[in-house]
């Protein structure tokens, strides 16, 4: 494997080609679809960049699949994707968040061996006070026989991904994503329109300083959790406090603690008994990133990469950062499950 530095100018796309040519029976496939999500991408934080200029704030007035407001950013990412994937010949379905099922490939247009599925534009609501928003992506390989893909194709286990990232539009647009040899991230450079390597084989710090949880609703969390909670806070064990940041934005909160070193939980409460954030496309590309940087993702009691969907929306608590961190919540919330 070619090593660079953060020093080095290597585009996005020179690196998934020496990616690629470790791998002599690799198709191009794989590359093709991280090109034109990184095309995608560019897309998208162009329009985000000028959000408060242009007049796309403010709601369509319709409701996504979960309910939620529609924010026109959230449409004008959900619309850039499909069109910058659909064609390509190497997707042979995708699913996102915006969507109700399956987003087949327009016919007349060649099948691939892969499915794509994203969160377009997660955290939107907070595009309008200016923090930080995020699109993820999930890849996996067809597994079904026949050219269309089908819904068994999108409900795999996270371990089945070839590929995951994220992009994070914050106080610069960064991509991170990992095709299971570490995890690479690029900062884009507006000014040459180019995602440069800034963060070769991201390692997340063991030595964790942030929590990031919402303790509004500490009321509805079973006893478990809160003694959780109380352990990351210092205030039970002999554990020192970690700072709590909470954006409240899944992937600033996430790309935080990759780089800083912490945990984000969302854990089942008495409303919401399955968590919030998304399994597929949200929890699994970032346990893939969260591991192949050296931590650790799990719902509470089991490996987010081993759950096996039922459902392409489905929620799942998440325990998400440092190893440690997170088997300290598999423990707290395992243990007790275990001898309840
Ligand atoms: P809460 C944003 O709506 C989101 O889906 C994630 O980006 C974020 O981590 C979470 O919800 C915040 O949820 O309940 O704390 O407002």
């Amino acid at each position: 494997m070619v090593q660079h530095t953060a020093t080095s100018v290597v585009t996005i796309e020179r690196y998934i080609i020496e990616q690629e040519r470790l791998y002599p029976e690799a198709t191009g496939e794989l590359s093709g679809i991280l090109y034109d999500i990184a095309l995608a991408a560019k897309m998208i934080t162009n329009k985000v960049r000028r959000a408060g200029l242009v007049d796309i704030l403010g709601a369509t007035g319709g409701d996504n699949v979960q309910g939620e407001e529609v924010q026109k950013l959230d449409v004008f990412a959900n619309e850039t994707i499909i069109k910058a994937m659909d064609h390509g010949g190497r997707l042979c379905a995708m699913a996102s968040e915006e969507e109700p099922g399956i987003i087949p490939i327009p016919e007349g247009f060649r099948c691939g061996k892969y499915c794509l599925l994203f969160d377009p534009l997660d955290g939107s609501s907070n595009i309008d006070v200016n923090v930080p928003v995020g699109t993820i992506f999930s890849v996996v390989r067809k597994i079904t026989r026949g050219t269309r893909g089908e819904m068994e194709d999108l409900l795999q286990p996270g371990r089945r991904q070839v590929a995951a990232g994220y992009i994070i539009y914050g106080s610069s647009t960064m991509l991170v994503y990992t095709t299971g040899q570490g995890a690479h991230g690029f900062t884009y450079d507006p000014s040459i329109g180019e995602f440069l390597l800034s963060h070769p084989d991201i390692k997340i710090p063991n030595n964790p300083r942030y929590l990031s949880v919402n303790d509004a609703y500490e009321g509805q969390w079973d006893e478990n959790v809160k003694s959780l909670m109380r352990k990351y806070r210092g205030l039970e064990g002999d554990r020192r406090a970690l700072n709590v940041r909470y954006v409240g934005s899944l992937v600033a909160d996430f790309h935080r603690n990759l780089l800083g070193g912490g945990v984000f939980c969302y854990p089942a409460n008495k409303k919401r008994p399955n968590g919030k954030l998304r399994l597929l496309y949200e929890a699994n590309p970032l346990a893939f990133i969260v591991e192949q940087a050296g931590g650790a993702a799990c719902d509470g009691t089991t490996r987010i990469l081993d759950l096996q969907p039922t459902e392409l929306h489905q929620r799942t608590p998440l325990f998400i950062g440092s190893r440690a961190e997170v088997e300290l919540a598999h423990e707290t919330l395992a243990g007790v499950a275990a001898t309840a």
